[in-house]
């Protein structure tokens, strides 16, 4: 087991003992609803108790539920930039695009112009199934409250989105951006060295969440040897998802991610590191991300600071989500045995001699002559085996 999955495991044990705090109940042994016939009963479960919801005015109960409908819950395909401008019009206020987010407070593009909008705080994410109410690239109602300021009243639906289950509640989902098309997933060939394990857990994370998946292998001025890459990636390319080879630093590959990113919004995900912010810079030079050392992030007391996921827009039209490192991206909540529709090169392999075989040393083996015979690459069955006993064991949550 390594360090990561055993600091995962630690981490998950003392979340359950932590977990009955979630839900405080009251006793409802003094009758409040006698007293205040105008406020909203409290109806007590088959043991007495009721859930922990403040307690309020009928109407301004009914006003927050109304509200939170308009959390948006699943995504509809058919939504696109004029339907949202129509469902903006028929309200008292303007349709915003989510850029940033940080807590409480976001900024969006309105009107062509960014701005600083607070987000009401009764929106809430509860019932919606997310950890979070708005993210990056979401539609938004926005209030106006000054020229450069606004509140955002409402989160319109989605069309689509990325989200990862939350790691502290499988349950729920954190949403990374919302409204994006596909998912660019940058490794580097070395520094970091690239992992294979990572690009197919993104590749996992990209097709649950029903986007394109696009690898981009970036860093390629340090391999000795090109064609060694290209070789190490095939697997990749048998499988038809569409390859890029890039070098931010000597300007190789820049066109084919201009072509790749034109006119769609895409999510960057990737390790840090990798260079996702050096090769929008390159591609895009007024973009101007910050690149480079991990260090100069860290606040004066030596804390991160918490650098998020931007959207910025395209001089070419379409956008994109630069984020500063996603790790843990495609499993958390998946059932082991549906790991394999996620592997249709392991899948395609026909049944061995034994059912109960282990692939190691029984006659009869088709995985094991599948690779002999190249059809089916070691790693990849490695990688499918490693993640199957992850999930199995509940480690990839
Ligand atoms: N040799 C080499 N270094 C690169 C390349 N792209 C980025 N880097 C360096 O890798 C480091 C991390 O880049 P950065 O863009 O911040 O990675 P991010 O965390 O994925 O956004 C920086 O020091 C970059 O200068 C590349 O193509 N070749
Ligand atoms: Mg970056
Ligand atoms: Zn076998």
């Amino acid at each position: 087991m390594t360090n990561k999955h055993k600091r995962k495991q630690k981490r998950k044990i003392k979340l359950a003992e932590k977990l009955p705090k979630k839900t405080i109940r009251h006793n409802v042994a003094a009758n409040q609803e006698k007293h205040r016939p105008d406020w909203q009963p409290l109806i007590p479960d088959e043991d007495g108790f009721v859930l922990d919801r403040r307690i309020m005015p009928r109407d301004e109960q009914d006003r927050r539920d109304g509200l939170l409908i308009s959390a948006p819950q699943s995504f509809d395909a058919a939504l696109n930039d004029a339907v949202w401008q129509e469902m903006a019009a028929e309200t008292p206020f303007v349709l915003g695009k989510v850029v940033e987010v940080s807590r409480g407070i976001c900024r969006a593009e309105v009107n062509g112009q960014i701005i600083s909008c607070d987000v009401r705080g009764i929106l809430t994410a509860e019932g919606t199934g997310y950890t979070n109410i708005v993210a990056v690239g979401d539609r938004v109602l926005v209030h106006m409250q000054a020229e450069d300021r606004g509140l955002v009243e409402s989160v319109l639906p989605r069309r689509s989105g990325l989200a990862r289950a939350d790691s502290f509640d499988v349950y729920l989902n954190q949403i990374i951006a919302a409204n994006v098309d596909q998912l660019l997933i940058v490794a580097s060939w070395r520094e970091p060295q690239i992992w294979f394990q990572m690009i197919d857990e993104y590749l996992i994370g990209a097709a649950r969440n029903n986007l394109r998946a696009i690898i981009c292998i970036n860093k390629v001025d340090l391999a000795e040897d090109r064609a060694e890459v290209a070789t190490a990636v095939r697997p990749y390319q048998r499988l038809h998802y569409p390859l890029l080879f890039t070098s931010a630093e000597l300007g190789i590959g820049l066109e084919e991610i201009r072509r790749v990113l034109h006119g769609r919004t895409t999510v960057l995900a990737g390790l840090s590191g990798v260079g996702k912010s050096s090769l929008l810079n390159a591609v895009f030079p007024t973009f101007q991300l910050r690149t480079g050392d991990v260090s100069q992030l860290k606040s004066r007391e030596g804390r991160h600071t918490t650098t998020q996921a931007v959207m910025l827009n395209l001089p070419t039209g379409g956008a994109v989500v630069d984020t500063p490192g996603i790790k843990d991206m495609g499993l958390a909540g998946l059932h082991a045995d549906d790991l394999i529709l996620y592997y249709p090169d392991v899948a395609a392999v026909e049944p061995c001699k034994f059912a109960d075989c282990t692939h190691s040393h029984e006659p009869g083996c088709m995985v094991k002559q599948a690779v002999a015979n190249g059809r089916l690459t070691e790693w990849r069955l490695e990688n499918y085996v490693k993640l199957y006993q992850q999930l199995l064991k509940g480690l990839q949550n």
